[in-house]
């Protein structure tokens, strides 16, 4: 089995229709690890029959580990925001088969889902990548299937938003095996938890830290 995580802070306008996408395309467990919302998300996911678990209250890295550790299964994580297209959840299970990570490739963008300068920032995310790391993969997706093996063999530690960058470059220095799924990515529904300057700097931190750390499994001291 595979367990569906859904981080959510404060995103009431999109669960309801996430959670509904997913059951008409599978059955598979959903989890939905909240940073302790205020506008009733919780509560409407655990009335929709999802189990709710609470993040430590440190960002959506944290959120992620803290549901990493609860299911013991494989994983599909996915932004609960209506930008990423979840109806597509059982492709991303399938190729979970034979990789041990799948990225949910952003290769289009429908208009308006991304301002000038974040697409920017986006396009010099990917070219530092793959500067970096000899690859060029979308290292800020947030719609990704991971096996249960891969989870354990990297020693999680990002607590925001550079959670995605650290399980990419991970992935790419342990040479697991990565599948591309190329996928377009939509407008926002509820408002943005992603901060340009506070969380653009996390994701270079972990792109420069991963790159050169010695021993991938273990927390640096
Ligand atoms: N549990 C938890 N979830 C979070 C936290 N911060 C963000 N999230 C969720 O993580 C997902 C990604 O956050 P977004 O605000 O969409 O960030 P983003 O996709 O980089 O930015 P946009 O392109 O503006 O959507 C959303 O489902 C958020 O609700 C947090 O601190 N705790
Ligand atoms: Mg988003």
């Amino acid at each position: 089995m595979t367990a569906i995580i859904l981080p959510t802070k404060n995103e009431s306008e999109s669960i309801r229709e996430t959670i509904d996408c997913i059951r008409s395309v599978c059955s598979d467990r959903i989890v939905v690890v909240d940073g302790h919302s205020t506008d009733g998300t919780a509560k409407i996911a655990r009335q929709m029959g999802a189990t709710v678990i609470s993040d430590n209250g440190k960002g959506k890295g944290d959120a992620l580990r803290v549901a990493f550790e609860y299911v013991d299964d494989d994983v599909i994580f996915v932004d609960v925001d209506d930008t990423y297209p979840v109806e597509r959840i059982p492709e991303f299970i399938d190729a979970l088969k034979d990789y041990d990570l799948v990225i949910g490739e952003r290769t289009e963008f429908i208009a308006g889902s991304l301002p000038l300068l974040l697409r920017i920032g986006d396009w010099m995310s990917r070219t530092a990548f793959l500067v970096l790391y000899g690859v060029r993969l979308d290292n800020l997706s947030g719609f990704r299937g991971i096996t249960r093996d891969a989870i354990s063999q990297m020693k999680l530690e990002s607590d925001g938003f550079g959670i995605e960058t650290e399980i990419t470059a991970k992935s790419v220095r342990l040479g697991l095996r990565i599948r591309k799924i190329p996928i377009a990515y939509s407008v926002r529904e509820g408002n943005s938890k992603f901060n340009p300057i506070r969380d653009g700097i996390a994701v270079i931190c972990a792109m420069v830290r991963y790159r050169f750390s010695r021993d991938l499994s273990c927390r640096q001291v």
